[in-house]
């Protein structure tokens, strides 16, 4: 068998498993994060109108998903005035609370909060699959990026750990991503503007 080749990249790899020996880098060889030039989205969030949809499920956890993603918001520019939180009763109703704030044509980016626990349902790959595809789907369809800011956990324990526990907070990281995801569509406009009208309901104009 010929020899593993050693990949010229700093970043993680994955060896395939469809040929012998191959190796696909995540990242390019040789680039590192600081010489990744192009179009890109900051993490100011000055003037950017945000929805928060939220899922009443698994209260104890969505709560703290939802004040990580308030402080990080807050952290980064988002004013009270300019975002709204939407209130759905579970995970399955994410992605329907996210078509209809996405309709509005108000927001620059929505984020779906929700915590979905294996150990409290029979059909968790039910409710989470569909979950997360509808999202994507909600994403997609209105050109708006949609965060998918939802826990899938096998237990209680591990959602808290990722809702303000020992591994950090994904309603914050979902804020970020939310806001990073909305500057990069804004500058990718930019490169043609235009280009997302008639696919938005109703684009924003400054
Ligand atoms: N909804 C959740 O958000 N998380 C769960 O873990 C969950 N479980 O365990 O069933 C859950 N179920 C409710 C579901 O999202 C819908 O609200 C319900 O089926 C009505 O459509």
């Amino acid at each position: 068998m010929a020899p593993v080749k050693k990949a010229p990249t700093r970043g993680p790899v994955r060896r395939s498993t469809r040929g012998a020996g191959a190796i696909v880098a995540h990242r390019l060889p040789g680039i590192d994060a600081a010489d990744w030039s192009g179009i890109r989205g900051s993490l100011d969030g000055t003037g950017l109108t945000i929805a928060i949809v939220c899922s009443r499920f698994n209260g104890n956890v969505t709560g703290l998903l939802l004040n990580g993603a308030l402080a990080e918001l807050d952290n980064r520019g988002v004013t009270e005035a300019d975002r709204t939180v939407v209130w759905v009763p579970g995970a399955f109703e994410l992605a329907l609370g996210a078509s209809v704030a996405a309709r509005t044509g108000q927001y620059d980016a929505l984020i779906c909060l929700g915590a979905v626990i294996r150990g409290e349902t029979s059909h968790y790959e039910l409710i989470a699959g569909e979950c997360a595809a509808g999202i994507q789907r909600v994403q997609l369809e209105f050109t708006l990026p949609v965060v998918f800011g939802v826990l899938t956990t096998e237990n209680l324990a591990q959602a808290l750990a990722r809702a303000g526990g020992a591994s950090g907070n994904k309603g914050a990281e979902a804020a970020a991503t939310a806001i990073e995801m909305a500057n990069v569509l804004r500058e990718l406009e930019q490169t043609r503007p235009g280009v997302s009208e008639g696919v938005r309901p109703r684009p924003k104009t400054r």
